[in-house]
């Protein structure tokens, strides 16, 4: 029986656990990337671990979500890691060279090797075969370091692909196609392995699309084959050297198989406000459209951008719609500037971004009230946007563009031939806006230097041998990180100061909460299905670390979060039976009896409900390692203790 490409390049990498699926195994890892939202508290976290010179293969800091800079904060933090970097050995990619997966995936990612990143979408270099995860800014922090990344054991998933997409439509479609079937929780515990004859008709950027949406499926992971197309890719960026041929086995066993017919797709719309809500474009058409947003590390390459141009081309902008453009690095937008594609874009009215984030992450260009706002962008979670009743969909570059034109929901289908938009053989090469570290002989002087809002890492404590402590908060199914811990340019700048941002915590879901927790002392969350979907955001675990929440009790967890709430330090339980989750009511008293002994015993976890007198009983998947982690008080102290 052979492998799939999922488990050839884990086996690579394997350092510690069995390849049996739900079991936890230890990965090396090559590479890291980091962005400045998260990558400061990762920053702080490296330097805790006080280890001089990163240990992977190469590390890389991009600047590309805190962009607007309305005050010092974004700056300050942009110097802090640019000295980070210059000292301990990594490269960093300046603000202006474009967004992370984007830029990692033009310059830096390889083929077969690993990389995590402290954002959830880094599995977009699955687009040219890597095995690439996202992950707390503590892991990465570990990594760094050289220390193991761990991961439950998924069960591999193959996406056959048959056929060849239909003109105007797109890799959006596939994906959206893939969340249409599986939903936003259908990815959990799996990697998703695209294959079959249809994968060679696919570009790089357009696979890249695929794996980057994988993060909206729930998935560990996503990856492609690398294949001749992969290495015509690599050969364009001049790293042709770096490329190796990789697929499955011939007669690999997956767990769960899905076939796609590409010829059979049409351009398809996840609707507000989640990315599984989808609808062919089609049955939409004649909705009216307030705003186009065209960019984001899933839609903002190259050929991305010269599809819309050469739509826009001697056209204008509807005169009801704002669109904006943000191209997705500094190559792509310096490619879009000499062909002049720039100027079809600019010629049509399109208002032109920085090559960033940007709006995805609700940096600026929030829709009017009520908007219906069209996305290239992988969330559309209610509120990410900026604008709390905005109405936004996700659509392809070229669904978005007709929709610019027309005022309202169109397929583009109806707008004649499709454009046509070839590879470039030879990408323009300049990485001047990535800055080397320094030498390891020169690395002592250099000095760090640190702004007034940058503040260290909340305490942690060993875990309490039993814990008391109040319903804080109870939440309904699939609460995405943007409810636990929201983005945008007001609370961005917050990234680095705990205390400060936790005051936006939940506020989404109950204004009161920061409030009451301070007041209240200890307390436990409850919630739903799928809880702390979406981002990689470890300020979703810290935030409440800070206000004091000791467990968080649901139905079930999204991959990510459950791990940052881990290396946290908050224990991460849920109901043995779901029902019990109507048992209990905000304020009530409530008490985990003997937790400690019971993790260190293995004996079950129970919840007493002092209020109704009811006892409940609760379930866990921790590993030896992760129960340590617990008792020790997080990933941190359980790192020191290592250490000693
Ligand atoms: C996002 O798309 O939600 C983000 C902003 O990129 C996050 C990371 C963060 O919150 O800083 C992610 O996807 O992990
Ligand atoms: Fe940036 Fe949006 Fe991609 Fe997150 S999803 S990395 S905010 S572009």
């Amino acid at each position: 029986m052979g492998d799939t490409l999922a488990q050839k390049l884990i086996r690579a990498h394997l350092v510690c656990g069995e390849m049996v699926v739900g079991q936890e195994i230890g990965l090396r890892i090559d590479q890291t990337l980091t962005q400045d939202a998260t990558g400061t508290m990762a920053y702080l976290e490296f330097e805790a671990m006080g280890v001089p010179r990163v240990r992977t293969e190469r590390s890389v800091a991009y600047i590309d979500h805190n962009t607007l800079q309305t005050g010092f904060e974004n700056a300050d933090d942009h110097r802090y890691i640019q000295t980070v970097c210059k000292k301990h050995g990594l490269y960093f990619s300046r603000p202006g060279n474009g967004i992370c997966h984007q830029v990692h995936l033009e310059r830096f990612g390889i083929p077969g090797k690993t990389l995590i990143g402290s954002d959830s979408h880094t599995p977009t270099g699955g687009g040219i075969g890597m095995l690439a995860f996202g992950a707390g800014g503590l892991d990465v922090a570990v990594a760094m370091g050289g220390g193991t990344y761990y991961i439950t054991m998924p069960r591999i998933v193959k996406v056959e692909l048959t056929g060849k997409l239909s003109p105007w439509v797109a890799a959006k479609d596939v994906i959206l196609e893939v969340l249409r079937r599986m939903s936003v929780k259908g990815g959990v515990g799996k990697i998703v392995e695209y294959a079959g004859e249809g994968v060679k008709t696919l570009s790089v950027p357009e696979r890249a699309t695929i794996t980057n949406m994988g993060a909206e499926l729930g998935a560990s992971t996503s990856v492609f084959p690398s294949d001749d197309v992969t290495r015509q890719f690599m050969a364009a960026q001049g790293r042709e050297a770096d490329w190796v041929a990789l697929a499955a086995d011939e007669d690999a066993v997956y767990d769960e198989v899905i076939t796609i017919d590409l010829s059979a797709l049409e351009p398809l719309a996840a609707c507000p406000h989640s990315p599984d809500a989808v609808k062919p474009v089609s049955a939409l058409a004649g909705m009216r459209v307030n705003q186009c947003c065209i960019g984001s590390c899933t839609n903002s390459s190259l050929q991305d951008m010269l599809k819309v141009a050469a739509i826009l081309k001697g056209k204008t902008v509807h005169p009801d719609v704002s669109l904006s453009i943000a191209p997705g690095s500094k190559q792509v937008y310096n490619m879009l500037a000499e062909n002049g594609a720039l100027a079809d874009l600019i010629a049509a009215g399109a208002r032109i971004l920085e090559c960033a984030c940007g709006p995805c992450i609700g940096m600026g260009q929030s829709p009017n009230s009520a908007g219906v706002s069209l996305r290239t962008f992988n969330r559309n979670f209610e509120g990410r946007s900026g604008t709390a009743d905005a109405q936004v969909y996700l659509v392809s570059p070229e669904t978005a563009a007709a929709a610019a034109l027309t005022g309202v929901f169109t397929d583009p289908r109806t707008l004649g031939d499709a454009p046509v938009v070839t590879m470039p053989e030879k990408f323009l090469l300049n990485d001047n806006m990535i800055v080397l570290p320094a030498p390891v002989e020169e690395a002592d002087s250099v000095v760090i230097e640190r702004g007034p809002n940058i503040k260290p890492f909340p305490k942690t404590a060993p875990l309490a041998d039993t814990i008391n402590a109040k319903l804080m908060l109870k939440v309904e199914d699939n609460i995405t990180t943007d409810h636990i811990m929201p983005a945008g340019a007001k609370i961005l700048p917050l990234r680095s100061n705990i205390p400060a941002i936790s005051e936006h915590c939940f506020v989404r879901c109950d204004p009161e909460f920061p409030a009451r927790c301070k007041r209240e002392g200890d307390g436990i969350i409850v919630g739903g299905a799928n809880y702390g979907q979406g981002s990689s955001r470890e300020h979703a675990a810290l935030a409440p670390l800070y206000l004091g929440i000791k467990a968080v009790i649901v139905k079930s967890f999204a991959r990510i979060h459950v791990a940052n709430l881990i290396n946290a330090g908050i224990l991460p339980l849920t109901f043995k039976n779901e029902a019990d989750y109507d048992k209990l009511t905000l304020g009530d008293e409530l008490c985990l009896p003997d937790v400690r002994r019971r993790l260190m015993m293995g004996e079950p976890v129970v919840l007493e409900n002092r209020t109704t007198g009811q006892t409940i009983e609760l379930c866990h998947t921790f590993s030896g390692r992760q129960i340590d982690m617990l008792l020790a008080g997080g990933l941190l102290d359980y790192t020191r203790e290592q250490q000693a």
